[in-house]
């Protein structure tokens, strides 16, 4: 490496090393492993949600598209990000469930200060796990998040098994005006005592219908992301077989077993196999069902031809991730989280007249919870601790619980569906359920407890804790 050239990429390494003093070696060492910076940038722009045809929206998008660009990395490589923030106000990229350096994590207050209109931050990291990830703001998220910031971050495997097309399917809930105006009242007393902001107009990767040519008898993988700020969404890909091989990034299965549609709350990524098992000029439509049924694409077959005479055999498993520990089923650390709050209870009529606070976790409000890092944790564990977090929902709402830093185990559930052995990173607990999670604290640093549906987050469900080195 010639080290005349001063690129931005030794820069970002030697403003990372702070105030040390990098010997030459040491230097040389980190330098061998450096690779150019991929610049992002969130500023304002607009889009047409509505298709090709329809009004301009006003959003905020990293690289000033809807979603923003898909970032891909290869497994064990690093990924160099210098984000630069031209909005109107601070904010801060999160790497929603990547294992990852605390300092890279992106919480303004807890890991980083807040990246102020007309700077930027760089992120540096090697994900330690191949799958589907995505990244948004953790500033004020219940506004940048539904005015347009969200991408999806992929980790390809080293060996994928084999797919003719790897297709990632970013979904978005919007508030829209007739016109295409985007609705304000961001945050307001009403979303975060109800179900969040809940939009009226839901976009695949920007656009209210993805047309998606394929081929009979190929193999399609899907990665569905759910980057809506509350909609938990009930997806079903209608005549087809799809096999579940990823929750949350992590690999499953293949299972077919998800029950009718497939559910995933706010935060929530589906990898999806899928055999195009059909005559030239078929279709498979990608519909929601949580509420009224709303068609969200189509994997359209050629009119005349096949990709092969029969479908692929060949095994659709993903390659297990670098070790996840499997916790304690005892659980040597016991953490209760009682959920209260929210309209439709005793709290109604004075959450509604905006005299109390309108979610608690363990009775404690946003007050309580505020100053981040400054005030207390949820929990301490010394590294490697068996955690057990005792999740009661005795609110009439369901909450999709996100944990940073980790992925957990579902390890019991009251008055709900038996778990699943999967990895989950968010995971919905509805009315009623008492979810106990379990994983190895095993990331040190302060991390984010929350839940995904940002207006909650916003209005007191938002706690932190605390791995020691
Ligand atoms: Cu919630």
């Amino acid at each position: 490496m010639q080290p005349k050239k001063f690129n931005p990429s030794r820069r970002a390494v030697l403003m990372g090393a702070a105030a040390s003093v990098l010997t030459p070696l040491a230097a040389k060492a980190v330098l061998a492993n450096v690779g150019p910076m991929r610049d992002l940038e969130a500023r304002v722009a607009t889009a047409r949600l509505m298709g090709a045809t329809g009004p301009q929206t006003p959003v905020w998008g990293f690289d000033g598209t809807v979603p923003g660009p898909v970032l891909r990395v290869r497994h064990g490589e690093e990924l160099a990000i210098r984000f630069a923030n031209k909005l109107p106000e601070g904010s801060a990229v999160h790497w929603h469930g990547i294992r990852i350096d605390n300092r890279m994590d992106g919480v303004p207050g807890l890991t980083q200060t807040v990246v102020a209109p007309g700077s930027g931050f760089d992120y540096r990291y090697t994900p330690p796990d191949a799958g589907t990830f995505w990244y948004h703001p953790h500033e004020r998220s219940f506004e940048q998040v539904p005015r347009g910031l969200a991408g999806a971050l992929i980790v390809e495997e080293q060996e994928p098994p084999q797919a003719d097309q790897d297709i990632v399917l970013l979904i978005s809930d919007w508030r829209l005006g007739t016109d295409g105006q985007m609705a304000g009242g961001f945050g307001s007393r009403h979303d975060q005592a109800h179900a969040g902001r809940l939009g009226n107009h839901i976009t695949v990767n920007g656009e209210p219908f993805v047309t998606l040519p394929v081929q009979a008898n190929e193999r399609v993988r899907l990665r569905l992301i759910n980057a809506c700020s509350a909609r938990i969404l009930r997806l079903q890909l209608e005549g087809a077989q799809p096999k579940l091989i990823a929750v949350d990034g992590q690999p499953v299965g293949p299972t077919t077993s998800y029950g009718e549609a497939l559910m995933l709350g706010p935060g929530n990524r589906f990898d999806l196999m899928v055999d195009m098992v059909g005559t030239p000029g078929h279709s498979f439509v990608l519909a929601e069902i949580s509420g009224e049924r709303q068609e969200l694409g189509r994997l359209q077959f050629h009119a005349t031809d096949r990709r092969r005479a029969e479908p692929l055999v060949a095994p659709i498993a993903l390659a297990p991730n670098p070790l996840l520990l499997e916790p304690d089923p005892k659980g040597e650390l016991i953490v209760p989280l009682l959920m209260t709050g929210g309209a439709a209870n005793e709290m109604d009529m004075k959450v509604l007249m905006g005299t109390g606070s309108v979610w608690q976790f363990n009775g404690k409000t946003t007050m309580d919870m505020a100053a981040m890092g400054s005030g207390e944790p949820l929990f301490r564990a010394p590294r490697g601790r068996s955690v057990h977090v005792r999740i009661e929902n005795r609110t009439a709402w369901p909450h999709a619980m996100h944990v940073h830093g980790h992925h957990f185990r579902l390890l019991a559930r009251e008055n709900g569906p038996a778990p699943q052995p999967f990895w989950w990173d968010t995971l919905l607990v509805q009315p009623g359920e008492t979810s106990t999670i379990g994983f190895v604290a095993d990331n040190p640093g302060k991390w984010m407890l929350h839940c995904h549906m940002l207006d909650h987050q916003a209005a007191g469900m938002d706690a932190w804790f605390e791995v020691a080195g």
